[in-house]
């Protein structure tokens, strides 16, 4: 019986010492991961995007369904930039394994900022709504600018 629970606990230690890419099978997991939660980010901040913009009327409620959906979707793509994942065929730049802690800042950034957007949907109000979906874009923009090729 102590040798099971030792050998499980040794298990356990070196599951948890594994990289954060070991979480994928292949890096082509990966990559398909990280795209896919950056595409239902984009649907729905997209839908952000038109309140913002006018181009559909603003609802505080729908509004906070898409922020939080954005909120939670950005804690994801990260850990799906591991090891072996730099070589395949996509639109990040180089630079996101180069200077991984300006990546790791711009990754931050996007999840404070749609915090704040979540928090700015509640109040109701389309000013604060619209300030803080201006801030959440420009996280986008500019991680894009340093780290996705066009
Ligand atoms: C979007 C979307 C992006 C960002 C970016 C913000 O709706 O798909 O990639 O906003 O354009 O600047």
């Amino acid at each position: 019986m102590k040798k099971i629970i030792l050998s499980s606990i040794a298990l356990c230690a070196a599951a948890m010492s594994f990289s954060a890419a070991a979480q994928f099978a292949k890096p082509e997991d990966a990559v398909k991961y990280r795209k896919a939660a950056f595409s239902v980010t984009a649907a729905h901040f997209g839908r952000l995007g038109a309140m913002a913009q006018g181009k559909a009327p603003f609802d505080a409620k729908i509004a906070t369904e898409n922020a939080e959906i954005v909120a939670s979707m950005a804690k994801l793509p990260w850990h799906a930039f591991g090891e072996g994942t730099e070589t395949a065929e996509t639109k990040a730049k180089p630079e996101v394994w180069k200077q991984s802690a300006k990546f790791k800042e711009a990754a931050d950034k996007l999840q404070s900022e749609s915090v704040k957007l979540v928090a700015a949907t509640k109040t109701g109000k389309e000013d604060a709504f619209k300030a803080a979906f201006t801030a959440t874009a420009g996280t986008c923009k500019s991680c894009h600018d340093d780290f996705k090729n066009k």
